[in-house]
């Protein structure tokens, strides 16, 4: 049963070409689906968040329990986020964290306390060509600063997909949240902080934007500055 159930949700995705995130990448493995990253409303349509003002736009788990075990990592470790497929659509990838008050299970990420600890951006060349970085990736990994505190933390993933971006609400955000138990922290001051929803109005040029005609010179990532430790 459980066997059927999965192969009809692959076959879903390779027909839509949408995508989710329900794994981390821990000491270079894939962890299971939706062990140490909370199961998101769309697990089985795939479907993206376009409201970036909507609860939904936070951890995407609002239909579901929203709960995940908490994985050990240490400071300065490579960890990652993997996707059910590949990044399909072209378009960009941004990381956030929040450090919870205490444990991290069960805590809803209230609040300016999100900063950015990666982003994988477009390559433009004036006007001539735009390249996505991001696209086809089946996962990403990216640092943990080695001075980022000791504590534990949700890790929320963004894929904005840009293919229909060029009008407003037409950006399609595939993203969830996993919860790391960082040990061996430092003393580093995250920051800018911000709250999610509201990091974002959907007018932002790297989210309202047509990518195809005339193909843009410049490309601004969305959010705040990468916190690198
Ligand atoms: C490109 O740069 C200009 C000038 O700074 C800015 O107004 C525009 O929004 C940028 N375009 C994109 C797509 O980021
Ligand atoms: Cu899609």
């Amino acid at each position: 049963m459980k066997t059927s159930f999965i192969s009809l949700v692959a076959l879903v995705a390779q027909a839509s070409a949408h995508y989710t995130f329900p794994s981390l990448i821990i000491k270079g493995g894939v962890t299971t689906a939706w062990e140490y990253v909370r199961e998101t409303n769309n697990f089985n349509t795939q479907a993206p968040v376009t409201d970036v003002t909507s609860a939904d736009f936070r951890c995407y788990d609002s239909a579901t329990s929203g709960t995940a075990q908490t994985v050990t990592v240490n400071a300065g470790d490579t960890i990652g986020v993997q996707s059910d497929g590949t990044i399909y659509h072209p378009g960009v990838v941004n990381v956030y964290l929040a450090k919870a008050p205490s444990s991290v299970s069960g805590w809803a990420g209230d609040g300016a306390v999100w900063f950015k600890v990666y982003q994988i951006s477009a390559v433009t060349n004036g006007g001539t060509s735009i390249s996505w970085p991001a696209q086809n990736l089946a996962g990403v990994s990216f640092p943990l600063p080695k001075s980022l505190p000791t504590g534990q933390y949700l890790v929320r993933l963004e894929a904005i997909a840009l293919h229909v971006a060029s009008t407003y609400g037409g950006a399609q955000f595939y993203l969830s949240c996993g919860q790391i138990n960082v040990q061996n922290g430092g003393s580093g001051k995250p920051g800018p902080l911000v709250a999610i929803p509201g990091v974002y109005t959907g007018y932002e040029p790297g989210i309202l934007i047509n990518i195809n005609y005339p193909i843009p010179k410049n490309y601004t990532q969305p959010g705040p500055a990468v916190w690198t430790g």
